[in-house]
């Protein structure tokens, strides 16, 4: 139920997000709302908003992609580009979703778009536990708010989720998946005999909710269609502070050793309690 920016859980909800590591919200935000974001999410796809470096990027290829091929196009970071973004409708509801799941004390700490191109098959986003690419800090809590700006389908890519994984006390192992961390940004790991995917179709407005621990993924799209998606991610303010001080900001343009300390290739982490 929305009040105001507040958007208020059920105890079905709180109680899906800690058992499954994610949890489906609709209509977070109304048709109207959506629409006034998406003028601007298009400016980013058209780039008449200037992102530059590897911030404008493909996740399903390498930074050598030219980008009117990008399968996946990803703009990281899109209100440090386009400040009149900042403490938009999307913000402050998600914020009220990151407290009412986490707690107090979450703060934003990244923003991204990620549209799939129609008639991709390839705009495959490798199956991954967000974990894997970031530094370790002593609190983990993280709640990622995937805005559906187009209706989100089987047939054109929506999230996957491995529910089972959230409580495995290892981390999977994750390898960059296009050349080096270098060449391309993604990270992937693989599904094991046994896991249950879990498809979660959503409308345009609605989101999908994920925490840092659990495996997901998404695949290509078959459709005529963009599948366009816009991400929010809470986690606790030490946390923030934790990953500036090491100046990691989650922009690809981060310094090359930041990059490389965080990101696991190959190695499994511990689970923090
Ligand atoms: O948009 C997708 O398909 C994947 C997004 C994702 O992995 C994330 O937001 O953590």
């Amino acid at each position: 139920m929305i009040a105001g920016d507040a958007y208020r859980l059920t105890e079905g909800q709180l109680a899906d997000f800690a058992s499954n590591g994610y949890v489906h919200l609709p209509r977070l935000l109304s048709e109207d709302e959506v629409a006034d974001l998406e003028v601007v999410y298009d400016r980013f796809l058209t780039r008449r908003i200037e992102v530059p470096g590897k911030d404008f990027c493909d996740m399903a290829g390498d930074y050598g992609r030219d980008p009117d091929d990008f399968s996946i196009v990803n703009v990281m970071l899109p209100r440090k580009y386009h400040p009149g973004w900042r403490d938009n409708v999307f913000e402050r509801r998600a914020a009220s979703v990151a407290e009412q799941l986490c707690g107090p004390g979450m703060e934003l700490d990244y923003d991204q778009l990620l549209a799939k191109r129609p008639r991709r098959d390839d705009a495959v986003f490798a199956w991954h536990q967000d974990m894997a690419y970031w530094p370790e800090t002593p609190d983990t809590r993280t709640a990622t708010l995937w805005l559906a700006i187009d209706d989100s389908t089987l047939e054109n890519g929506c999230m996957r989720f491995v529910p089972s994984t959230v409580d495995e006390p290892e981390l999977r192992a994750h390898v960059p998946q296009f050349g080096d961390r270098g060449a391309s940004h993604a990270l992937g790991t693989e599904l094991r005999p046994g896991d249950e995917v879990v498809p979660v179709p959503i409308r345009r407005g609605d989101v999908t909710v994920h925490n840092e621990r659990v495996m997901h993924g998404s695949g290509g799209n078959s459709t005529d269609g963009f599948r366009r998606a816009y991400v929010l991610a809470f986690r606790a303010a030490e946390t923030v502070r934790t990953e500036r001080a090491l100046g990691f900001t989650h922009s690809h343009n981060d310094a090359g050793d930041v990059l490389d300390s965080v990101g696991v290739a190959g190695e499994t982490r511990r689970a923090r309690p």
